[in-house]
């Protein structure tokens, strides 16, 4: 993505709370992505959670940068991370990486931001930046992420449960939408007769706690094998050349025989 690109999807983050990014990715990671999310889903016997959150007729996959190298192109993608470093800085972190199938007969999530369990007063800057990734096309008729541009401007979250109007964020297969985490937004109801599948790829600032804890939930095996940036992001770097350090090492070093050299922000 070319910088003034760039730049423009994190000026629409900053004053609508959203922007989608067309044709971001590769037709033949899409494909392998939707393949290997049907092998998780049969593999593992994944089913609804069955909750007014994650839905009834959802299927959603935790965790996913420890279950199959092919996730490992998401977190550190040209055509998204440049903007998400924009939003937040680039000391953000992975959130949470899972994926959410929205089957026929859904009815719609309820209106909610992200960040909303998080005691700061509102509006803040950016804590959180999220993502969903289409992997088939985003209609208003079969569940397209619903969001209510510029609230991520308000001095409150929603009620939960209560309606609110919203529009469709539609898209083709291959586009990302990114938003500011204090978006009001939530999943659409699937009317059609086919499943909406997206992966929700979820970044939050360095210095706060990660949704899906990424040190403890992915094997260091399977850590050891993502490349330095991908390690960064997962929360094995620091912030700031402090927050997160162990004695004085970054987690890289300590657990991962990083040898590149470190030097804490007291001893700079
Ligand atoms: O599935 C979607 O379109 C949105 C889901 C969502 O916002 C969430 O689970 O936090
Ligand atoms: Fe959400």
């Amino acid at each position: 993505m070319k910088p003034e690109e760039a730049a423009a999807h994190i000026a629409a983050v900053e004053e609508h709370g959203y922007t989608i990014v067309e044709n971001a990715i590769e037709p033949d990671l899409i494909d392998r992505l939707n393949d290997t999310l049907l092998r998780l889903e049969r593999e593992m016997n994944i089913v609804p959670a069955r909750n007014s959150f994650e839905g009834h007729h959802t299927v959603r996959i935790y965790n996913l940068l420890a279950l199959d190298p092919v996730f490992r192109r998401i977190p550190v993608h040209a055509s998204v991370l440049p903007v998400v470093e924009g939003v937040l800085d680039d000391g953000c972190l992975v959130s949470s990486l899972s994926s959410i199938s929205i089957d026929p007969g859904e009815t719609a999530q309820p209106i909610h931001a992200d960040d909303q369990v998080m005691p700061a007063a509102k509006p803040h800057i950016p804590f959180v930046c999220n993502s969903m990734w289409a992997l088939t096309d985003f209609t208003e008729e079969n569940g397209a992420t619903r969001i209510i541009p510029g609230t991520h401007k308000r001095d409150s979250s929603p009620e939960y449960g209560k309606h609110y109007d919203s529009i469709p964020a539609e898209m083709k297969k291959g586009s990302v939408l990114i938003w500011h985490g204090s978006l009001w937004h939530g999943g659409g109801a699937n009317k059609s007769k086919a499943r909406r599948v997206g992966i929700a790829m979820n970044y939050c600032a360095g210095f706060i706690r990660q949704q899906e804890n990424q040190q403890l939930g992915i094997p260091l095996n399977i850590v050891r094998e993502f490349e330095p940036r991908l390690r960064e992001l997962c929360g094995f770097g620091t912030y700031r050349n402090l927050i997160g350090h162990i004695d004085k090492k970054t987690p890289a070093q300590r657990l991962l025989d990083d040898t590149r050299s470190f030097r804490s922000i007291w001893d700079s």
